[in-house]
């Protein structure tokens, strides 16, 4: 992503680097459970596998997330029951991750239930000792893939399934018992094995972050899941820096459109208005130098920025002494809250 002026005067490079947003996520392909992230337990005749590209819960198996959520979280998995129907499949949010009791079952945390034996949904409050907080009637056939998401905003709790828009169940508690996250199948005995196959299983921090709302605003119901490094529209540009430079997610801009030299001594670039996004002028004067100098304002350059409503528009003016090939870029990076 190199633009250049005519008698080359200096080069402008934008870079931009963000973290991953994904707290989780894993879609199981490889066959080998992936132990950085989960810890497997069973009761009963329970196992966890990995296996033709899903998590397999088959009876009581269980799993624990080694990531430490914050209280806030969406979390989005595939879901499909196969295997005998008495089935009671539970997401544990808010939760220490132990199990135990007669029936070695999740001691606290609030449960996500998905009951295709008796064709519900409910949210349970473990913490408070088992309230239901919501008990909803919803179709779940074997054999069908469920794409279930639960939001959470460390106060009320939605349920969606297939549909993103509107919550299957929805229920507030201030229960919490800890940061882990525990999923598990509560039939814990044969004859007939339940089993529950899990893919596609994302978690990111909630409410969404600026980036992702953006996102969202382009492909509804998938904020959740948008990749910032990724490159959607394949125009070089990141996904993360299309949303910091103002430019349009789907028909996008080649990078001389957008971090602009309009002449030897003057660059500008484009950014949205009031978002929790940090910009740096950076520079070096050699194409050898492995480092970035931290551009000093008056010294280097100054700034005016032009009010454009939804965005505005950033001139650097260089005010260093020209030499031949001076390499500038800006560097953004977002605020870690929201
Ligand atoms: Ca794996
Ligand atoms: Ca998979
Ligand atoms: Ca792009």
């Amino acid at each position: 992503m190199i633009a250049t002026l005519n008698r080359i005067a200096f080069f402008l490079i934008a870079a931009v680097f963000t973290a991953k947003a994904q707290l989780v996520t894993d879609d199981f392909n490889d066959g080998v459970i992936d132990t950085s992230k989960w810890g497997t337990s069973t009761f009963g005749s329970g196992t966890v596998t990995e296996d033709s590209g899903t998590l397999n819960l088959t009876n009581r198996g269980r799993i624990v997330c080694t990531t430490t959520f914050p209280l806030g979280i969406a979390l989005d998995m595939r879901v499909t029951f196969s295997g005998a129907v008495s089935e009671e499949f539970k997401v544990v949010l808010r939760t220490d991750g132990a199990f135990g009791g007669a029936y070695g079952e999740t001691l606290n945390g609030v449960v996500v239930a998905l009951r295709p034996s008796v064709d519900k949904v409910e949210i349970i409050d473990f913490t408070a000792g088992g309230v239901y907080l919501q008990d909803v009637p919803y179709v779940l056939n074997t054999g069908l893939a469920y794409d279930l998401r639960i939001t959470d905003d460390g106060s009320t709790l939605n349920v969606y399934v297939n549909d993103f828009t509107t919550p299957v169940a929805t229920a507030s508690t201030a229960s919490n018992s800890g940061t882990k996250l525990s999923v598990y199948n509560r039939e814990a005995y044969p004859p007939s094995n339940h089993i529950t196959n899990i893919d596609h299983i994302r978690a990111v921090a909630y409410p969404l972050t600026e980036f992702q709302t953006w996102y969202e605003s382009y492909h509804a119901g998938q904020g959740h899941q948008a990749d910032p490094d990724a490159d959607d529209n394949r125009n070089g540009l990141s996904n993360f820096a299309e949303f910091a430079f103002a430019v349009d997610l789907l028909s996008g801009q080649p990078m001389a459109n957008i971090l602009q030299a309009v002449s030897r001594n003057q660059l500008t670039y484009r950014r949205p208005k009031g978002k929790r996004l940090t910009y740096t002028l950076e520079r070096k004067t050699s194409a050898l130098e492995t480092t970035w100098q931290t551009a000093t304002p008056v010294t280097h350059y100054t700034e005016t920025v032009v009010d454009e409503g939804t965005t505005e528009l950033v001139q650097v003016n260089l005010t260093a002494s020209p030499i031949a090939r001076t390499y500038y870029r800006v560097r953004v990076a977002a605020s870690a809250a929201p």
